[in-house]
Formats: C-alpha cells, sequence, structure tokens
C-alpha cells in the first residue's frame, strides 16, 4: 500500500498535515481511555499518530509515538528542584514545551501516514490550560497543523447539574481562550447515557427543574446563593451552547466513536475555513518578533569585544540552566541517575531558539524576580 494515505477528502485540508487533536478534561474523565480508544481506528488505512503530554502517568495504555516520558523525568524534576507532584509536573511540561517544535516536526512529517494526530494531557487540567507551556504546545500546534480542541466529560460524574454546570463553564473557558474548533465528548456512555446533558444544553427550563430537584434551586427562604449562581451561568452559556458540537461516546465500549470522527472531520474543515488565517499570521508575526530580536542579539554582542557561547548566554536565565541540567534524563537513559549535569550541553546547542522562545515567553509571563535572579 501507499504511505501517503493522509489525502484530504473533499475538504480543503492541506495534505500530509494531520489532524490533531488535544484532549483535555478534569481528572479522570477518561482522557487516556479515550486516547487508546481513538489509538485502534483504522481510518484511511492509518492508526491515528499517538502522542503522551502526561509526564506522571505510570503507565501509557495505547502505543504511543512520542511520549513526553522519554524526554523528561518528572520524578527527577521533583527531586532537584525540591517540588511537589504538581510542581513537578508543571516543570517537566515547561521543560518538554521548549522542545515543541521539534515534536511539530515530527507530527508534521507523521501526516504522510496518518491523517490524525491524537495527543493526551496530565490528569491536573489546569497544568496544561493554565499553564505557559500549555499554551506553547497548543500555539505551536494549532499555527502548524488543523487542530482541534476535544474536552471530556464525565457523564457519571456530571448528572448533579451543579457539576454539570462546572464542567461545561470549564469547557466554555478553554473555548474562549483557545481559538480553535471544540468538541466536548461525553464519556461513559456505557454507564449514563448522555441525554440528560444534551437536554440540559438545549432547553434551560428542564436544567432548571433538575436544578430544583437536586435542590440546588430553592431552600425553604428562598433561593441559595448557589442554585442562583448556577442559573445565571446556564443563560449565560447559552451561546456557548448554541454551536457546540458535542456526542456521547464510551471509550470502554468504543460506542459513538464514529459520530465523534464525523465531528472531528467538521471541526477540520471549519478551523481551515475560520481559524487558520489568524494562527498563520500570528505565526508569521513570530518569527519577524524572533529575528529581529535575534539580530538585536547579534549587533550588541558585536558590539562588544568578548565572545558569549551559546551556554553562557543561556546561564544568564536560571530557568534556560533549569534547561540544560533537566533535559533527557528519562529513567530509560541508562546513564541518567549518577553523573548529573554531565549529558546537558548538546541539547540546548541542537535546538537554541526554542529555548530562546521559551524565555520570551516566561519573560513576559513570569513576574520578573522568578527569571532575572
Ligand atoms: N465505564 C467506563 N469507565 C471509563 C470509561 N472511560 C474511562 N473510564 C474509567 O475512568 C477511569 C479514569 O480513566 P482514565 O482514562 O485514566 O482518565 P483520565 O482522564 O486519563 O485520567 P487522568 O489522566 O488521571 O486525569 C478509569 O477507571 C477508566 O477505566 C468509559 O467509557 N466507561
Ligand atoms: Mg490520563
Amino acid at each position: 500500500m501507499s504511505s501517503d494515505t493522509n489525502k484530504p477528502e473533499g475538504s480543503n485540508a492541506e495534505p500530509n498535515k494531520p489532524i490533531c487533536l488535544i484532549i483535555l478534561g478534569m481528572a479522570g474523565a477518561g482522557k487516556t481511555s479515550f486516547t487508546r480508544r481513538l489509538s485502534s481506528k483504522v481510518i484511511n488505512g492509518s492508526r491515528p499518530y499517538l502522542v503522551n503530554l502526561d509526564p506522571a502517568c505510570r503507565e501509557v495504555p495505547y502505543p504511543a509515538n512520542i511520549d513526553i516520558r522519554d524526554t523528561v523525568d518528572y520524578k527527577e524534576v521533583m527531586k532537584q528542584y525540591g517540588l511537589g507532584p504538581n510542581g513537578g509536573i508543571v516543570t517537566a511540561l515547561n521543560l518538554f514545551s521548549t522542545k515543541f517544535g521539534q515534536v511539530v516536526d515530527l507530527i508534521e512529517k507523521a501526516g504522510k501516514k496518518h491523517k490524525y494526530c491524537v495527543i493526551d494531557t496530565p490528569g491536573q487540567i489546569e497544568v496544561f490550560t493554565w499553564s505557559a507551556s500549555g499554551t506553547i504546545v497548543t500555539e505551536t500546534l494549532a499555527s502548524s497543523c488543523p487542530t482541534v480542541v476535544v474536552y471530556v466529560m464525565d457523564t457519571v460524574r456530571s448528572v448533579s447539574p451543579v457539576t454539570f454546570m462546572s464542567n461545561m463553564l470549564y469547557a466554555c473557558s478553554i473555548l474562549y481562550k483557545t481559538r480553535l474548533p471544540f468538541i466536548v465528548v461525553m464519556n461513559k456512555i456505557d454507564v449514563v447515557n448522555n441525554s440528560y446533558a444534551v437536554e440540559w444544553m438545549r432547553d434551560f427550563e428542564a436544567f432548571q427543574e433538575a436544578l430544583n430537584a437536586d435542590g440546588g434551586g430553592e431552600t425553604e427562604g428562598g433561593n441559595t446563593y448557589i442554585g442562583n449562581l448556577t442559573q445565571s451561568m446556564a443563560l449565560a452559556l447559552d451561546s456557548f451552547y448554541s454551536d457546540l458540537k458535542c456526542c456521547g461516546v464510551s471509550a470502554h465500549t468504543g460506542e459513538g466513536i464514529d459520530e465523534f470522527f464525523k465531528l472531528v472531520d467538521e471541526s477540520a474543515e471549519e478551523y481551515e475555513r475560520e481559524y487558520k488565517a489568524d494562527w498563520l499570521k500570528m505565526r508569521a508575526e513570530k518569527l519577524a518578533e524572533e529575528k529581529r530580536k535575534k539580530e538585536d542579539e547579534l549587533k550588541k554582542t558585536d558590539s562588544v569585544e568578548t565572545v558569549i557561547d551559546k551556554k553562557s548566554l543561556i546561564d544568564e536565565v536560571p530557568i534556560g540552566r533549569e534547561l540544560s541540567d533537566m533535559y533527557l534524563k528519562h529513567p530509560g537513559n541508562e546513564s541518567s541517575s549518577d553523573d548529573e549535569g554531565t549529558e546537558n550541553e548538546p541539547e540546548i546547542d541542537d535546538k537554541p531558539e526554542d529555548v530562546a522562545m521559551f524565555q520570551e515567553f516566561l519573560k513576559k509571563h513570569i513576574k520578573p524576580n522568578d527569571t532575572q535572579k
């Protein structure tokens, strides 16, 4: 069979660029199980290309093509920087995100064989959605390939109207933050059917009734605070619901997966139509800005008579030094435990522009005393 299996079908998607699905969702919603389910789906003669971005998972239950754990040892990060589990995950992702340009190169190449690329993210959703690294990953992907955000929701846990509303608010905030096509996947329908959730989204009064029945709407003395808040939120979410793509699936049984892929293809077309131009513009602006900064830097170094090697430039910023200390120390690397800091420099020299980009990003988003001393 020809290796060039990813050809656009009636869409104006670019050939050989996989459609990237960023799988997000609250802890335990079923992101990894869903990724695993998608991994076995053969479309156009190939299975999706798989990326694991969860540095802390013990096992990856699908054949990941790229695994963050091969690059960053999250336990080592915790140990060396005295961090707890969440700090370790955030830092591990930050380190990895500096190399994400290379990851995207691999993903783009994989597009020759794979129509889809599925990216599983860490359990702690906020680590991805509200961190510098999550933004870098999303922006790098979205400015290179058609990208769709897939928000996995647990239908079993969301039967409580207040929990449902919290989930929807989170989904809504991600939608507006990422500016990408968005699909809500209501998972675990083998346990609880998602029809209740669809009804609540389409019919405000049905949601209101459920809220009252749940005791969240009224008390003897009048409305509860949480009930009032939830009602107002539901009204505010009306426009979010109106053109939201959603489908019920079971990662365990595979139900709903075909419907999901239909939504993905529609979303990829939506990306081409409505989002791509903005992302390409943003990429062009960033590249121009980087080029300008590099030229400025070169001018500066030319004017000082000392020759500054790349490592010493990076050493000026502690975050950069952390990079050189930590990179490529996965347990699978035979020499990682004893000789700390000996296998570092080549990594920095490999792709200094990624490091520079990340440092630039950190300068903009992190308080000065975090980066300057
Ligand atoms: N019944 C049922 N259980 C599911 C389904 N999908 C996932 N689960 C279960 O939900 C639990 C969490 O699943 P994971 O796939 O680990 O969820 P996750 O979102 O990746 O979890 P974190 O990465 O820890 O946030 C596991 O016990 C799964 O077996 C499903 O479709 N049906
Ligand atoms: Mg997981």
